[in-house]
């Protein structure tokens, strides 16, 4: 495999990687959580930055730069809010990831970092979204993209277990 992945804990605004990934929303002007965190470490360029771009639909991503944060680059994606698994949330889930790596490669980054995206306000279950998130995490090592190293930050305990589990699960 062309790059690992590793497990963290800990806050994500703290990490001095290439890029970090936010878990935003739609209108991409802040909110609370991971979200919530990331703009107050990053200051008031990083909002400002945000406005110009103009939102971003669910299941997409954008870029912008780290300002004050020790990180180059912030991208941004929306994952799904939960609404009981029928209403396309993995896939949409599933594209985040994909589009967090396109981004990445358009960019040069090498390594970065990724809170659990959509599951603490947005409600989507552990166990699933750490089984999408390696799975998608890993075909994209596969692929290539010029990752070398791919945080997996575990804000708590149940995150962790999650992605243990889902690990375990792919013989990593
Ligand atoms: N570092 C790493 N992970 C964190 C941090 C941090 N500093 N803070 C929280 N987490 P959430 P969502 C974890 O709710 O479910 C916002 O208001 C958290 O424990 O931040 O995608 C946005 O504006 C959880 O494991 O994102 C949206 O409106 C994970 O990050 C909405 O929340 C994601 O939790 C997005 O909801």
């Amino acid at each position: 495999m062309a790059g690992k992945i590793t497990l963290v804990e800990g806050d994500i605004t703290k990490l001095a990687v290439d890029a970090i990934v936010n878990a935003a929303n739609p209108s991409l002007l802040g909110g609370g959580g991971v979200d919530g965190a990331i703009h107050r470490a990053a200051g008031p360029g990083l909002l400002a930055e945000c406005k110009t771009l103009g939102g971003c639909p669910t299941g997409e991503a954008r870029i912008t730069a780290g300002h004050r944060l020790p990180a180059r680059c912030v991208i941004h994606t929306v994952g799904p809010v939960w609404r009981g698994g029928g209403r396309g949330e993995p896939g949409l889930l599933a594209s985040c990831y994909r589009r967090c790596f396109r981004l990445a490669r358009e960019h040069g980054i090498r390594t970065v970092a990724f809170p659990a995206i959509s599951t603490g306000v947005y409600g989507f279950p552990k166990d699933q979204a750490a089984a999408i998130a390696i799975r998608e995490i890993q075909r994209a090592l596969a692929e290539n993209v010029g990752i070398i190293e791919v945080l997996l930050v575990c804000f708590n305990p149940e995150t962790k277990k999650a992605y243990e589990a889902a690990l375990a699960g792919t013989g990593e």
